[in-house]
């Protein structure tokens, strides 16, 4: 083990306490080991102990959190599309949205003809103006960064900012059951040839010490749905590692999932693959436990 020692001045040390320090620290205690021996045996390879005695307590209650929400039926209840009864279209407010795929694990739909191909364009050229440099929510900090995994071009939207956003958001609640309040803003993203996402989850993770303050805005995410813009001439597939999934971006069409708790057993694990050729646009709703304001 070893420890990263980072200088802020020229005479105070700050040590980082780093993903692999926590999965270190975790297979210490998943070996048997007692907290006090995990202290000792910190110290003796240059940390302090006040920081080792935090890094235990912090790492082993967000590991124990996230075991509690591992347990089966242990989950929130999340946004669902009415299909059971086996429909094949849903109709929203006249509008026809057809059912296209569904898959149990990871909880998946596919829809065609969510949006319109005037609604594809509209939402693109109000979101033209505004975009930048995509960030990603830093779970670290809880702040927002620029972020080397995913290199697009995004912003966001107020909920409800335009008549055709309200409308949009308006079907995709009654679509999901899942109020309109407990959404957050649309965000846009436009992928350029080359650019991609690499594969991540859209929960925050319980471990990272900044997602207590992301939570306390609206709880946890608990569904997406990334709806397709345009169709890209090739490639910017979203891709789901640990189904062996991957979906077509085709204008119009979204794909929808949804996780019961922020865990790997969820398998919603996705990514947005590189753009071969052309541009990709999509727009992506994430759904929350609570009020989002
Ligand atoms: O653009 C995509 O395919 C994609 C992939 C993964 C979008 C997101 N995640 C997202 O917006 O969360
Ligand atoms: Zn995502």
């Amino acid at each position: 083990m070893s420890t990263t020692t980072q200088t802020t001045s020229t005479t105070t040390p700050v040590q980082q306490v780093t993903p692999e320090l926590r999965r270190w620290i975790i297979a210490q205690a998943e070996a048997g080991c007692l907290p006090e021996d995990v202290v000792k045996a910190m110290v003796a390879s240059g940390w302090h102990e006040d920081v080792a005695l935090d890094a235990m307590e912090h790492t082993l209650r967000g590991h124990l959190a996230s075991l509690r929400e591992a347990v089966p039926g242990g989950g929130s209840s999340v946004p669902a599309p009415q299909i059971d009864d086996g429909a094949n279209v849903i109709v929203v407010d006249g509008h026809p949205v057809k059912v296209v795929m569904s898959l149990r694990l990871p909880r998946v739909v596919i829809f065609a003809d969510l949006l319109t191909a005037q609604e594809c364009d509209g939402l693109m050229a109000q979101a033209t103006p505004r975009l930048v440099r995509s960030e990603t929510v830093d779970t670290a900090t809880g702040g927002s960064e620029v972020h080397a995994a995913r290199t697009s071009d995004g912003m966001f939207f107020e909920r409800g900012e335009t008549p055709l956003i309200d409308r949009i958001e308006r079907r995709i609640a009654t679509l999901l059951n899942w109020p309109l309040d407990r959404g957050e803003g649309l965000q846009i993203l436009r992928y350029r040839p080359g650019a991609q996402y690499k594969p991540h989850n859209d929960y925050f993770d319980p471990e990272q010490p900044g997602t207590p303050k992301i939570v306390e805005r609206g709880g946890q995410r608990v569904g997406t749905l990334v709806m397709y813009l345009n169709t890209p001439q090739q490639g910017g597939a979203t891709v789901f590692p640990d189904a062996g999934l991957e979906v077509a971006p085709v204008r119009g069409s979204a794909v929808f999932f949804s996780y019961d708790r922020p865990h790997a057993i969820t398998k919603t694990l996705h990514g947005g693959a590189p753009v071969l050729a052309g541009e990709k646009w999509v727009a992506t709703k994430w759904l929350r436990q609570g009020v989002f304001v």
